[in-house]
């Protein structure tokens, strides 16, 4: 198949290009490398080195002998997003590129502006080149598991079946998300299922949790093809910041109690769900919705898993929470759609995170220690 993969020089978008090249799809990466100028504003840098687009291409040109086409350009660009679907024709986008930070939209009122506005109505331009180019084109668009919130009810894969006064109706799940960056992705999902709806569009809606690792077997045959990693207080994870807070030697932050559950997904199934959502389209007309994570963790938990995997000391510090969120609360999800489509998770407990800690050893001279620390609050103070 064809393959269009939005934010392609990004923390997930690169691997996943790879992995689909790998498996014999034509592929393709548009990106206008935001989340590079991203780590110039905040000071940091991805602790693992990473190459341009070009190097990163022809790396994998001569590994692999397959070749990925790029697009350099803005969704905010709408005749380029026409222009490139119109050249490259693709059967199927995967949409990653927004920003994604919650902490970075939280900043001020022109970080949570930049974010909605980015991801929303790029989301939107892209709704409508496909619309108005391609209608077959199979949308398959990265959203996330913080759209729903912390529901005191199962959460059900996008849909809920309701009965009200002696009536029933299917409607899309109710959503509570925590940050300016996890509305936007609740804006784009009801853009996406108004275009299927209206339109007869098809669009898989894939809410992911918070992702983990550094690997996958593509990138890991050269170093020109790694990904970056997050490690500041702003973009980096809260798995991927735990190890290599260990590594530091400095304690694993722990925001509030760690009671906070969150949905988890290593890296390698990422790129492989988006295999098999590319590679199984939605209908015409649906909008499909998969859970994206294997399981769920409380961040105290993770923390845990963490300082037992290390071979070295770990402290764990409880910090006053930056974030408001419920700190305690019921965590139900349902995540049978990708499995169902031939998904085998790697779980935390039988996977070993020690290859990570070999990564960040070799890289630990790259973190600016004072970026890892939370600054941005979700509250707001008067200035009148
Ligand atoms: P990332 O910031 O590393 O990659 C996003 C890429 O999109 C960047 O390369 C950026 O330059 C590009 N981009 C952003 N806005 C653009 C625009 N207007 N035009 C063209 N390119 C643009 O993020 P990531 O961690 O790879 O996440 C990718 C997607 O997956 C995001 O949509 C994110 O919301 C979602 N997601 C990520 C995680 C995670 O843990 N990383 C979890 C769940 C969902
Ligand atoms: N946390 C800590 N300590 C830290 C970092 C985070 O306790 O040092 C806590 C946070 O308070 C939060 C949880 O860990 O409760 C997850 O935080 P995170 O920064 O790892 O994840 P989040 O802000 O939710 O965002 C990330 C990605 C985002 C994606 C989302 C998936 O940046 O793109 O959408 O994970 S999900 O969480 O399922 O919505």
């Amino acid at each position: 198949m064809r393959v269009l993969v939005l934010g392609g020089d990004g923390y997930l978008g690169w691997p996943t290009a790879l992995h689909l090249s790998d498996r014999g799809h034509e592929t393709a990466i548009v990106d206008n490398f935001t989340r590079r100028d991203y780590d110039k504003e905040l000071g940091v840098q991805s602790l693992v080195p990473i190459e341009d687009l070009d190097m990163r291409i022809a790396a994998w040109q001569e590994v692999s002998g397959q070749r990925i086409g790029s697009y350099v350009g803005d969704l905010l660009d709408a005749d380029f997003v026409y222009e490139t679907l119109r050249k490259f024709r693709p059967d199927a986008v995967v949409h990653y590129a927004e920003q994604r930070a919650a902490p970075y939209s939280m900043i001020d009122r022109a970080h949570a502006v930049y974010t909605q506005h980015n991801n929303v109505i790029g989301n939107l331009n892209l709704l409508y080149a496909i619309a108005e180019i391609d209608p077959e084109i199979h949308l398959v668009k990265l959203g996330t598991m913080g759209e729903y919130g912390t529901p005191n009810i199962d959460i059900e894969e996008g849909w809920l079946e309701i009965e009200h006064k002696g009536r029933t109706d299917r409607v899309l799940y109710p959503k509570r998300p925590g940050s300016f960056y996890h509305l936007s992705k609740v804006h784009d999902s009801h853009n996406i299922e108004f275009a299927c709806r209206i339109w007869g569009l098809r669009a898989t809606d894939l809410n992911q949790g918070v992702v983990y690792g550094q690997q996958t077997p593509q990138t890991a045959q050269d170093d020109r093809l790694a990904t970056r990693l997050d490690y500041d207080g702003v973009f980096g994870t809260v798995l991927n910041r735990f190890i290599i807070q260990a590594v530091l030697g400095q304690p694993l932050t722990i925001y509030g109690t760690g009671g906070q559950t969150r949905g988890m997904i290593d890296i390698r199934d990422t790129v492989e769900c988006i295999r098999l959502a590319v590679e199984s389209p939605a209908e015409a007309g649906e909008f499909r919705v998969f859970n994206q994570m294997t399981e769920s963790m409380s961040v105290r938990d993770i923390a845990d898993t963490v300082a037992k995997q290390y071979p070295g000391s770990v402290r764990i510090e409880h910090l006053e929470n930056p974030r408001v969120e419920a700190p305690e609360h019921y965590y139900n999800v349902v995540h049978t759609g990708l499995e169902r489509l031939g998904l085998k998770p790697h779980l935390l407990s039988d996977t070993l995170i020690e290859s990570m800690f070999d990564i960040v050893e070799a890289n630990k001279h790259r973190v600016d220690v004072d970026k890892l620390h939370p600054g941005v609050r979700w509250t707001r103070t008067s200035n009148a």
